[in-house]
């Protein structure tokens, strides 16, 4: 089980701001922008390399679902970033998908 599992099942707290049948969202504890929130699916897919064809409506609902909620944080007129980090070289540190919103501030492309 996971952290992100934890989260779900209300093992641990988080700061929720969105949740239905098929995603949670919450804000990142380590936020890296003003506005950082994590969109997980319910379900544990670990990274996205390994989700399956079977995983196309929760992936979809994922991204819907980002999009509402960086509207919902104020964040359409400025802008945000949606980041997905799979493996190692790109810093994945729980084997849960999530996607980073992230947005409040400038930010530099590539990414580091
Ligand atoms: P990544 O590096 O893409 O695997 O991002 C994982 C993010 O998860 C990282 O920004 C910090 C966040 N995180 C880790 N543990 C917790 C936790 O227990 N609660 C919350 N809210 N966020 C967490």
């Amino acid at each position: 089980m996971t952290i992100f599992d934890k989260i779900i099942a209300r093992q641990i707290p988080a700061n929720i701001v969105y949740e239905d049948d098929l995603v949670l969202a919450f804000k990142d504890v380590k936020p890296a922008a003003p506005t950082h929130i994590l969109v997980i699916p319910k379900k544990c897919i670990p990274r996205i390399a390994e989700a399956q064809p079977d995983d196309h409506k929760v992936l979809g609902h994922m991204l819907l679902k980002a999009g509402e909620i960086a509207k919902k944080a104020g964040l359409e007129q400025s802008g945000f970033r949606l980041v997905i980090n799979n493996g190692p070289d790109a810093g994945e540190s729980v084997p849960h998908l999530h996607l980073h919103i992230m947005g409040g501030r400038s930010m530099a492309w590539p990414p580091g």
